[in-house]
């Protein structure tokens, strides 16, 4: 057998038996959700025809040609009673794009379509597109609300890293054929992290927002943001709110913001976020989550203190570690919750609850009191409650 056909062979039986691969969920964990023993979806899993040339005549070693980094951040979307992830896909040279992967579970067996999405540009050329957000509106659509970034013209002379994150917008009804829409226009110097509501506040688009006056660093803005936009062919918000600040010694010090957009439950709307503080290794994100009224979604009701997941094990490392990001959920009819965040801008995992369950954890789960004394008063009080029942 060719150099070729036993690669190309190798290769394919440990692509099919990494998609076959059965996932578990790991016992005994904290109540609120279940983690899994395997990731949902790594670089392995990108199709061997993405990377390799399957031409004998023209690569006879059956070498890679183009290579995939990291699959990771994905939107998330429940079609038909199938599980679709549109993962941010980074290829060896950097650049991200879309790519849709589809599962029956939920939770293994994602393969990916043929084609990575094609996703039309603006008249001013995306560098680079990342972490979309899968939104059902109510106005019929799918809308998939991303980061698009470009070189920042103003950079001083030698500067090749400082950027312009600003929202993309797009939408499809099949997540195969996708509408480009002009980018969301707000006030703010930078915006990442935007996210469409599902539902018209006011007969108006709503969006959550991350205003920011850096690329990398809030300066003066951060925050989760609100907004109204008349359009969403040509969104603009012209006034922005903080609904969810950032604050001091929490684990959103430094920047925080929406993931997916929130579930809709009887107790109001349920939110994934992200938080970030900083640390002598370097930033730290964790996901935590809140509740926010169901009439005026830009209400917050509950903030349980601390987060909800924060990096473990492998999930610690990668391409930048330490990290832990969602911007996909999705929550069945039946009340199941599917988490799939990305650890360390690497890969995917999927944590599974219930609505009910994540209800009960930010309705009951303590505020952070703000001060170590605070804090031990706190938990004293819990510790005097349970001594009482023994
Ligand atoms: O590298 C961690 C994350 O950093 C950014 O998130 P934020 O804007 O909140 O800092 C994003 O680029 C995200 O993709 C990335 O995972």
């Amino acid at each position: 057998m060719s150099v070729f056909e036993e690669r190309k062979k190798k290769l394919t039986e440990r692509y099919e038996s990494l998609v076959a691969r059965r996932n578990e969920a790991v016992s005994y964990g904290n109540g609120i959700f279940e983690r899994y023993k395997y990731p949902v979806l790594t670089a392995e899993h990108a199709p061997l025809i993405w990377k390799y040339d399957f031409n004998p005549e023209t690569n006879p070693y059956f070498m890679e040609r183009l290579g995939v980094n990291c699959v990771f951040n994905p939107g998330a979307i429940q079609l038909n009673g199938k599980f679709y992830l549109v993962a941010r896909v980074e290829g060896a040279d950097r650049k991200s794009f879309f790519a849709v992967a589809e599962s029956d579970n939920g939770v293994d067996g994602f393969r990916f379509w043929d084609h990575p999405v094609i996703l039309p540009e603006t008249d001013v050329p995306d560098t680079n597109v990342y972490d979309m957000r899968l939104v059902k509106h109510e106005d019929g659509w799918i809308y998939g609300l991303f980061c698009t970034e470009r070189k920042d013209p103003d950079a001083p002379r030698g500067d090749l890293s400082s950027a312009i994150a600003q929202c993309g917008i797009a939408r499809t009804k099949d997540l195969v054929t996708w509408e480009r829409l002009a980018d969301l226009k707000t006030a703010s110097a930078q915006q990442r992290n935007v996210v469409l509501h599902p539902e018209f506040i006011d007969g108006k688009y709503a969006f959550y927002t991350r205003p920011q006056d850096g690329f990398i660093d809030t300066g003066s803005g951060g925050g989760i943001g609100w907004g109204l936009s008349e359009s969403i062919e040509n969104a603009a918000i012209e006034k922005e709110i903080i609904i969810d600040e950032r604050y001091y010694h929490t684990i959103k010090e430094v920047k925080n913001g929406q993931g997916p957009a929130p579930i809709k439950t009887e107790r109001g709307w349920l939110h994934i976020a992200h938080g970030v503080r900083n640390t002598a290794a370097g930033l730290r994100y964790v996901l935590y989550a809140f509740l926010s009224d169901l009439e005026k979604p830009y209400e917050v009701t509950h903030r349980p203190g601390g987060h909800l997941i924060a990096p473990e094990g492998e999930e610690r490392i990668g391409d930048v570690s330490n990290v832990v990001f969602c911007n996909g959920i999705i929550a069945t009819e039946q009340g199941d919750v599917y988490i799939y965040y990305a650890s360390s801008d690497t890969r995917i995992h999927v944590a599974t609850t219930t609505v009910d369950r994540l209800l009960d954890y930010v309705i009951n789960t303590p505020e952070d009191p703000l001060r170590s004394f605070a804090c031990v008063e706190q938990r004293i009080a819990l510790i005097d409650r349970n001594l009482a029942l023994k």
